[in-house]
């Protein structure tokens, strides 16, 4: 038996992009290890891709080759089928629905599954600008509603590497699930407390993190917007702001002061659930803190107040003045690379007029058939749809159409794959070449394959290459290799892209060839060069209600605050095939009102579904409060529906459309089977 060594790169949905060290024993992953290639990441990663990745490319989930569906929508029954029958049916149907429908009733149905920028939508997205199919917005799924957020305020400029984590006197880290998401940010985040600096966590979670932290907030969901503005009246009410740096650099202060000064540290803590006395220390620490590092994750974004309440925190390192000369705001970090996706993904290629749907509608637009065109076919690629989107249960009714010709390329055989009439087995990260811009640090990697396809599955690109030459598109462009592809994706001036080292990562830095950081050298790129508080840009892209951030409260029709966070044994749904049960973390109050108990099932509800889950009664999560990961698998549900078919998908964030995943309401009652 022979085993060798190869570099890689993680892929997954992660902003960590660990640098690999894969272990190759006769051709199968045999064991997979942190490297030093990425300085960042340095040797050390997750326990579940440490643990599951022999399964993840070996296991029987695996598609080894192309599928022909033969039982009823969703229920699983597959016959093998040659890749030359499957290109013939996907062309033939997709063909007469084009014929009857025009292209537009087309679409792909895409997210984020691998996040190499090749397997992420190059060949794929060059395909279906020339088909003429609907176009998507993606990004209200995930991190739109941070990144307008970010954009608006900052421009679209990278914030601080979170490398600056490790020497902050205080890290205040926000919403975000950071030892379950962010493992690297903690491990620089524990540097600066060995040094005697402080950590401020807050989320309305006792996380790990929280555990961990000096000072805890534990706001409930949705809240944060008043919790920034009422730091922001404090800090001015002690004198901390910095008045000459706002003078410069800030647009809209004086409108920000005047929303912010109604919200006492007495009237934020009653509305947000929180003790005065620690917003105060709160407000007390940040006056002091120098150098001070804020990390907001995602978890606030997924809320009607999302983008304020991101917009109003990251104000607050600028009022006091505290960018550059080692503060700053983690964030923005894909900002950081000269990507150039024109020339990747060819959106020159779509003839003129072709629509853009919203990712969140497809259920609706599959199910209701409410728009004209309507969608009749539909490719799956990168995505999950049936278990991470909202109102699980109405995409589902749309995926069940016998109508809609559903084609999936996927890695696992998951559960909406199953929903598809010919699947197509997609290589893993292992099997083919790709390009690593982060979205948690500025580091730019490239990995090679480690192993051939396995079965007869093949990478992204090379699906899309042979779809493209199927439907007859003989444009160059279509045979662009996956090294042109690389050189397309990125400018790094006499470099090419696809040479650069797979055995060390390539930090992206600024002109004086030092580490981007803000107000050192890079400056905000708003409209106005300013910080803006206020931002005309976000109000013509979102509506007049986003020019400044706003609070809207929305009055309770179950008694209950569903949030739904990242579980530290999968990515999204990925690795869904071997994770354990869900539970639903519930306050001993709110147990007890309801005659539940630890280890109890509690049939979890509201108008769009119910979810049994066992109960684990905690404190952990503050009254009024449930919570249950994200992304399990249906198998692992008696109703075959999971927490996301409670979440609603008509409702939106203040920008980006944004999904409001943690903006849900819910009853819990006992189960039949308890009761
Ligand atoms: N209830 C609830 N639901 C949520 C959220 C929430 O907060 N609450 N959050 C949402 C968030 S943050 C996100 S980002 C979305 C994620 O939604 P998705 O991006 O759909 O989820 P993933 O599980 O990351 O990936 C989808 C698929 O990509 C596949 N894949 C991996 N590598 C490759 C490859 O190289 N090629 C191909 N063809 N396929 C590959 C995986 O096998 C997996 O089935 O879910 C959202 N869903
Ligand atoms: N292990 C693992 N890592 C992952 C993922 C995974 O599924 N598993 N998913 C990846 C993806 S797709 C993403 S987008 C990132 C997301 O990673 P994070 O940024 O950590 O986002 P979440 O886990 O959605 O939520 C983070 C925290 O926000 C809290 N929260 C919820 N609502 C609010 C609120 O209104 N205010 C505040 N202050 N906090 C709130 C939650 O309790 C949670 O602890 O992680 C990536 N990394
Ligand atoms: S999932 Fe995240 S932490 Fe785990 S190996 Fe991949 S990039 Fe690293
Ligand atoms: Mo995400």
């Amino acid at each position: 038996m022979s085993a060798i060594e190869r570099a890689s790169v993680c892929t997954f949905d992660c902003p960590d992009t660990c640098s690999l060290s894969v272990t190759v024993e006769d051709g199968r992953i045999a064991k997979v290890r942190g490297s030093e290639a990425a300085p960042f990441t340095a040797g050390v990663i997750c326990n579940k891709v440490a643990r599951d990745m022999t399964a993840f490319v070996h296991g029987p989930q695996r598609i080894l080759h192309p599928l022909r569906r033969t039982g009823a929508k969703g229920s699983g029954a597959f016959e093998r089928i040659t890749w030359d029958a499957a290109l013939d049916e996907i062309h033939e149907r997709t063909s007469a629905v084009i014929e009857r429908w025009g292209p537009q009733a087309v679409s792909p149905l895409n997210y984020a599954g691998p996040h190499g920028m090749l397997a992420g939508d190059s060949m794929s997205s060059r395909f279906f600008y020339r088909l003429g199919a609907t176009q998507l917005y993606r990004r209200s799924m995930c991190g739109g509603v941070r990144s307008e957020a970010w954009a608006g305020t900052y421009g679209a400029v990278p914030g601080c590497p979170p490398e600056l984590a490790a020497e902050a006197k205080l890290n205040v880290v926000w919403g975000n699930n950071a030892t379950v998401t962010n493992l690297h940010l903690v491990r620089r985040i524990r540097q600066s407390k060995r040094n005697g600096g402080r950590l401020a966590v807050v989320d309305p979670l006792r996380t790990k993190i929280a555990e961990q932290a000096d000072l805890h907030l534990a706001p409930l969901p949705g809240t944060d917007v008043l919790l920034a503005w009422a730091l922001a009246a404090e800090l001015e009410r002690m004198g901390a702001l910095d008045d000459a740096f706002i003078a410069r650099h800030m647009l809209g202060f004086d409108e920000f002061m005047a929303a912010a000064r109604p919200w006492t540290v007495a009237r934020a803590a009653a509305a947000c659930g929180l003790r005065e006395e620690h917003i105060v220390t709160f407000a007390q620490w940040l006056a002091e803190a120098d150098p001070l590092v804020f990390a907001p994750g995602n978890g606030l974004e997924r809320g009607r107040n999302g983008g304020s309440s991101i917009r109003a925190l990251i104000a607050l390192p600028a009022l006091l003045g505290r960018l550059g000369r080692g503060s700053g705001i983690v964030l923005g970090a894909s900002n950081a690379f000269p990507k150039t996706m024109a020339r990747l993904q060819r959106p020159d290629l779509a003839p003129p007029g072709m629509r853009t749907l919203n990712l969140l509608d497809l259920g609706r637009h599959l199910a209701d058939d409410d728009i004209d065109p309507p969608l009749r076919a539909v490719f799956i690629y990168n995505h999950n749809p049936i278990v991470v989107h909202p109102d699980q249960n109405r995409m589902r009714r749309g995926l069940a159409r016998e109508d809609v010709f559903a084609v999936g390329v996927d890695v696992a055989m998951t559960e909406s794959m199953a929903y598809c009439d010919i699947v197509l087995p997609a290589a893993t990260h292992f099997e083919y070449a790709d390009l690593y811009a982060s979205y948690g640090h500025h580091w730019l990697q490239r990995a090679e394959a480690v192993i051939p396809p396995v079965g007869e599955s093949q990478p992204n690109t090379e699906i899309f290459r042979r779809l493209a030459a199927r439907f007859g598109f003989d444009e160059p462009c279509f045979k662009a290799s996956d090294e042109d592809l690389m050189d397309a994706a990125v400018d790094l001036g006499d470099v090419r892209p696809s040479e650069i080292s797979t055995e060390n990562a390539m930090q992206m830095n600024g002109k004086d060839g030092r580490p981007l950081v803000l107000f050192e050298n890079v400056f905000p790129a708003t409209p106005s060069g300013c910080i803006e508080l206020r931002s005309e840009a976000l109000a013509q892209r979102w509506g007049v209600a986003a020019l400044m951030p706003a609070w809207r409260e929305r009055t309770a029709d179950y008694p209950l605050m569903l949030i739904s966070p990242a579980s530290d044994r999968r990515i999204s749904s990925t690795l869904g095939f071997a994770a354990s049960l869900p539970r639903l973390m519930m306050h001993p109050r709110d147990a007890a009102a309801r005659g539940l108990a630890q280890g109890s099932e509690g049939k979890v509800w509201n108008e769009r579904g119910e979810v049994f889950l066992p109960l684990d009664v905690t404190d952990d999560v503050p009254p009024g409060v449930v919570a249950s990961e994200k992304g399990a698998w249906l198998a692992t549900s008696r109703t075959g529906q999971t927490i996301s078919a409670l979440v609603s998908a008509d409702m939106r964030a203040d920008l980006a459309e944004g999904a409001c995943f943690n903006d849900t309401r819910v009853e819990v009652s006992l189960s039949l089977r308890e009761a």
